[in-house]
């Protein structure tokens, strides 16, 4: 029999699996109910630091079942979130058509060389879901740069900083061709606008594993020592319905074109009843985390069930010497399309 991998499982010593991420004792930390007006559910936010304050910007969904972005800001990222009393980002499809059904699942990053932070947020347009770019100084004013990816496309981040000139963009479109696999995908741009060099960054695996058949980045990448450290998705699809859980990644610091580690096991999954039943049951979806540098904790905000905000926390350190012990993906694995 191979034990090939077992030195990488999540085990500890009482044959329980251990677990990286420990759930906030106040969790679900944010609902509908915590909303200065009304809301039918608040989840999947995206997270940044913004003056030395947490600020979340939550997916709200209405009563149409369309979505808007709402900021929420607090000191200690868990109690006293200040809401904004009124959206934040809210659909324009008037100027952008493709915003007509709502806009989605957020993620920040911060860009110094702009001084502006990025927002890339799913458009729900009449052609589908697509990918949009927003640029913002203050989280009060908005400069959007439209469409960035045609639809369907979702689960996009950018990358801090530019690497050989070029700004770097994940992403995951989905394919028309049957059977191909929703993978992530990577792709590169010199003005933010303009997108090519696309290729498959993490692939979705087939038949019985967690992750088969759809992934998806989860939060923005997040910058260490060892490479950026990637957080995705996979979808389980099982008779009962989906299951959202979570893995990880590592992708070379000075290129992130290239995959150095992925966890075989997902380290993450739908447990609590906060993440088990919602509108969406079995899901829990991060768009954001922040790391704090001097205790090294990650602060991971995820949607419980499409309906509340959560949060966990891990050890940087931990996290790290974990994806360090898994499997290097096998040379072009993560290229190949129809593996
Ligand atoms: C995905 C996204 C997420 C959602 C998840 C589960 O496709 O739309 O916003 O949390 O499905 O419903």
């Amino acid at each position: 029999m191979s034990h090939k991998g077992f030195q990488t499982r999540l085990k500890s010593s009482d044959n329980t699996y251990k677990e990286l991420f420990k759930r906030h004792s106040n969790n679900p930390i944010l609902t509908s109910k915590d909303w200065p007006y009304a809301a039918n559910t608040v989840f999947n936010p995206a997270v940044t630091l913004y003056n030395d304050k947490v600020l979340l910007l939550a997916r709200v969904e209405d009563r149409r079942g369309f979505s808007h972005l709402t900021k929420a800001i607090s000191e200690d990222g868990v109690s006293n979130w200040q809401i904004d009393p009124s959206p934040t980002l809210e659909p324009d499809p008037e100027h952008y058509p493709e915003e007509a059904w709502g806009i989605e699942d957020p993620r920040i990053t911060w860009i110094e060389e702009l001084g502006k932070w990025a927002i890339t947020y799913t458009a729900y347009s009449h052609g589908g879901p697509l990918v949009a770019l927003a640029l913002t100084k203050d989280f009060v004013t908005f400069e959007r740069l439209g469409p960035i990816m045609p639809p369907e496309d979702k689960d996009a981040a950018l990358f801090p900083r530019r690497f050989d000139g070029k700004w770097v963009l994940i992403h995951r479109p989905i394919p028309a061709f049957k059977g191909a696999g929703a993978h992530i995908w990577v792709s590169s741009s010199n003005d933010l606008k303009y997108w090519g060099d696309h290729q498959i960054l993490i692939n979705a695996r087939q038949g019985g594993w967690w992750d088969a058949n759809k992934v998806g980045l989860s939060p923005q990448p997040l910058e260490t020592p060892e490479g950026w450290l990637i957080l995705y998705h996979g979808v389980r699809q099982t008779v009962a319905g989906a299951i959202y859980r979570l893995g990880l990644a590592l992708l070379d610091l000075e290129n992130p074109f290239k995959v150095l580690r992925r966890s075989d096991e997902w380290v993450f999954g739908p447990s609590e009843p906060y993440e088990r039943e919602g509108d969406v049951d079995d899901v829990v979806f991060p768009c954001g985390w922040i790391l704090d540098k001097e205790s090294g904790i990650v602060r991971m905000y995820y949607g419980g069930a499409d309906t509340c905000i959560a949060l966990a926390t891990a050890n940087l350190s931990d996290l790290l010497e974990y994806i360090k012990r898994c499997p290097q993906p096998k040379e072009n694995e993560q290229l190949s399309t129809a593996d």
